[in-house]
């Protein structure tokens, strides 16, 4: 059985949603944040962490890809090819390095980093939330999902910064950024997820 390792309210969220929409059984471990536990499985002490027998793979976009892909069946991974891998690694790319940044960032100023380094960056992680938010809106054009027609790993990750943001109380000015969001965040996979660990609450 699989093993999910995290925090309540962290990124685990997304490792056991991806595992909810593919329907298979797993563990949820808690552990906290750069705890020896964190730092046994993860050089960097962070979570999530899979745990797939002797495999650890560690990063939320990685997980769900390895798990989207493991699974290939489900219908959650890549679209075929080359130019299908490029496409997914385009979106995860866009979705960790872009999208989520500011989120991130503001979080990590208000709760996570040191009190004496930080600093008030909310009208900056504003500023390029709303950059990140028309970027995502001309990407997704009239497609359902990231990928096109099907639900897909991408949209566990997107789905998920999505919750954030609606969290933080970061203005979405989109329509079709709004749609996307409620689409992906009312499938029952992930009110699954949430009920066995994966909310903030
Ligand atoms: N790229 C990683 C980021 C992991 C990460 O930053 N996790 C947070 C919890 S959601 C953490 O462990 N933070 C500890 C810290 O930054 O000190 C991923 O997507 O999994």
């Amino acid at each position: 059985m699989y093993k999910a390792v995290g925090s309540r309210g962290s990124r685990v969220s997304r490792v056991l949603w991806m595992l909810e929409e593919l329907g298979e059984p797993y563990e949820f471990i808690e552990v906290k944040l750069r705890s020896p536990e964190a730092y046994a499985l993860n050089p960097s002490g962070k979570v999530p962490i899979l745990i797939d027998g002797e495999l650890t793979v560690t990063d939320s976009a990685a997980i769900c890809v390895y798990l989207a892909e493991k699974h290939a069946d489900k219908g959650k991974g890549a679209n075929p090819g080359l130019a299908g891998r490029a496409e997914i690694d385009s979106w995860m790319h866009f979705a960790q390095s872009e999208f989520e940044a500011p989120l991130w960032n503001k979080l990590r100023h208000r709760f996570l980093l040191p009190r004496e380094v930080r600093v008030d960056v909310g009208p900056a992680a504003a500023y390029d939330f709303a950059t990140e938010v028309k970027a995502l809106d001309r990407r997704l054009g009239d497609r359902l999902f990231a990928l096109g027609d099907r639900f897909s790993a991408v949209d566990v990750l997107l789905g998920d910064m999505g919750g954030w943001a609606r969290a933080g109380r970061f203005p979405i000015d989109s329509d079709r950024v709004n749609a996307y969001f409620d689409r992906v965040l009312s499938r029952p996979a992930r009110a699954r997820a949430q009920a066995n660990g994966g909310s903030m609450k």
